[in-house]
């Protein structure tokens, strides 16, 4: 029989707690894990072009199907390159074990070729690092690691040396199955929820905002607002969960937001949240009572004043506070809050039905274009920048849809290799990627792997030229916009050219037909579309120093000699302007 090494004990404890992929760079003292991969039939090797790309991948895979996902980089620069995407996964709560392959280690602490000391720089990244110097330590350093990423939903780094991982395993003895299906429950004790039944029947307008907690329980928190006549908002992160099927809905909070989710946070008198981080203290309200409900106790009450906190599943304590709760039956409050919200989208729908002829093409349209054409299962992920305000609010959850982007971390050039986890994961369901130019540019390289494992990912890229988020921001802030235009290539050209199919979209006239082949054609897909660079957007409530902010860098602009720009950028942006 074939001697078995700690690198094969490795990937056989990795798949035995469902792990079914390692994306990553081949290389030197990877090579004994690469090897022990390919040896095993039910996980696959993903040749990514750049590590930090795998790192995202495996974050979008383990956030899309809840198992773990794995990522692997080389000595040295191969696992530094890892970083990025594994801060986005740990700070999204992905479970992501990532092996960090190490110098020989009989040259470990020498300054070695290589040499670095991954423990000290993955610290903040993950839950756990560990070094395997001895084969004996391997089933218990790896199964730490798994219990640290599932158990704790975050990162997990094993570091091996390459002469360990090619090393005769010993310690078998100690490797333990594992049970990923366990869901325990977290119900609030009695007399929390007392005093919470308490709370909700003194009040008369009672809003519920929620985030990522309330997977699994849409039915429950909509059954809860229909016996309190409560509108229900949400974080980016809660819209795939709550945003259907949902007569309650009153949109979105925080710097993308968009609807009457901030009205109804400000004018109710008790505002629940029901399992959110939610970081914008700007955006929380100071007069209503405020309970938050969360399964992790260290986030009660670290963003907004709290006069009740609930430890507790957001859906075991909304099903526990049902029965404990009248009926209330003034629904003037959520009437009028409805009303508002149906205003307020129905604006913005309209908009970006009535720009739809409009040179330069106006993302919107690209936007809620895709959302109209895109199939009900869809995975979207989107860029941070500009991509992640058009999605957040012009793409619609149905349930089964899922949205991915870099909504805590806030990294730039998510957008594709999350795509890549995406489709590899799920071979059979459209995934499309709603890049900006300067985010696919920056990982521009893995386009490729869409090449090598021919991956249908529809890339769609809202070449405005600029970063242009940035450049928003810098008006804002009273800065005129500088560094912030991008010299591009004829994307669409650039993929041909690499084999694949590109669409490039430059008249408005086309944005129909052109994303409806993209969505039909089987295979990868890159859509060119070149938008208006001024189309920026502002949240629905700023504050009076933002429009000042706006107004001198106009004048600022105007004061150098570029009026015209000025008069672009006030034409494009009248409908997001705020009127008093
Ligand atoms: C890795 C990284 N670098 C820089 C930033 C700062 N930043 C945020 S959005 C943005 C511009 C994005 O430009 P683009 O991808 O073209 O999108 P647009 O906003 O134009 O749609 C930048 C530079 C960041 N978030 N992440
Ligand atoms: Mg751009």
């Amino acid at each position: 029989m074939a001697r078995r090494t700690v690198a094969d004990q490795f990937v056989e404890i990795l798949l035995a707690a469902g792990v079914r992929r390692m994306y990553g760079v081949v290389g030197d003292s990877l090579n004994p894990v690469v090897d022990a991969v390919r040896r095993h039939d039910d996980i696959q090797w993903v040749h990514v072009r750049h590590e930090e790309a795998g790192a995202f991948a495996a974050g979008a895979e383990a956030q899309l199907t809840g198992r773990p996902a794995a990522c692997a980089g080389s000595c040295g620069p191969g696992n530094v390159h890892l970083i990025n995407g594994l801060y986005d996964a740990h700070r999204s709560m992905a479970p992501v074990i990532a092996l960090a392959a190490q110098v020989p280690s009989t040259e470990i602490g020498t300054s070695y070729f290589q040499e670095t000391t991954p423990c000290l720089y993955f610290r903040e990244c993950s839950y756990y690092c560990a070094t395997v110097s001895r084969p004996e330590q391997m089933p218990r350093v790896a199964q730490t690691a798994i219990q640290e990423a599932i158990g704790r939903d975050g990162v997990a780094v094993v570091v091996l040396p390459g002469d360990v991982a090619d090393q005769q395993a010993t310690a078998t003895y100690l490797e333990h199955p594992y049970r990923l299906e366990q869901q325990p429950t977290a119900r609030p004790s009695d007399a929390v929820l007392e005093e919470l039944a308490e709370m909700v029947d003194r009040a008369r307008r009672i809003t519920l905002f929620c985030g990522r907690g309330v997977a699994e329980a849409h039915d429950d928190v909509v059954a809860l607002a229909a016996r309190l006549k409560a509108p229900i908002g949400f974080a980016l992160r809660g819209k795939d969960w709550i945003a259907y099927d949902n007569p309650y809905e009153v949109g979105m909070s925080g710097l993308l937001g968009y609807g009457a989710c901030y009205d109804a946070m400000h004018e109710c008198d008790l505002l629940i949240l029901l399992g959110t981080d939610f970081p914008y203290v700007q955006f929380m309200p100071s007069e209503p009572k405020v309970v938050q409900v969360d399964v992790r106790r260290e986030r009660l009450g670290r963003r907004s004043k709290l006069d009740l906190g609930v430890w507790g599943d957001a859906g075991e304590t909304v099903r526990a506070l049902l029965p404990r709760v009248a009926e209330k039956s003034d629904s003037s409050f959520l009437d009028r809050m409805l009303r508002r919200h149906g205003e307020l989208v129905g604006r913005l729908r309209t908009y970006a039905e009535e720009v739809s002829d409009h040179r330069p093409i106006h993302p919107e349209h690209v936007a809620s274009t895709l959302d109209r054409f895109a199939t009900d299962d869809a995975v979207f992920t989107v860029d941070t920048g500009m991509s992640t305000v058009w999605a957040a609010r012009l793409i619609n959850a149905t349930g089964r849809r899922r949205l991915l982007g870099s909504f805590v971390h806030g990294s730039m050039a998510n957008a594709l290799p999350q795509a890549i986890g995406a489709q590899v994961a799920y071979p059979d369901r459209q995934v499309v990627a709603l890049c900006g130019d300067g985010g696919f540019a920056m990982t521009m390289g893995d386009f490729l792997t869409l090449l090598q494992y021919d991956l249908p990912v529809k890339v769609v890229i809202f070449n405005n030229g600029s970063l242009g988020m940035v450049a928003l921001e810098m008006l804002v802030a009273g800065y005129p916009p500088y560094q912030t235009g991008l010299k591009n290539p004829d994307f669409a050209a650039m993929a041909r050219a690499a084999g694949v199919q590109g669409i490039r979209i430059e008249d408005p006239a086309d944005v129909r037909p052109g994303l409806r082949e993209a969505l039909t054609t089987e295979g990868p897909v890159l859509v060119d579309v070149l938008t208006d660079p001024n189309a920026l957007s502002m949240p629905p409530k700023i504050k009076g120093e933002q429009v000042r902010g706006f107004a001198l860098a106009m004048t600022r602009l105007v004061l150098a000699g570029e009026a015209d720009e000025v008069v672009n950028m006030a034409r494009s942006n009248l409908r997001n302007l705020p009127r008093p």
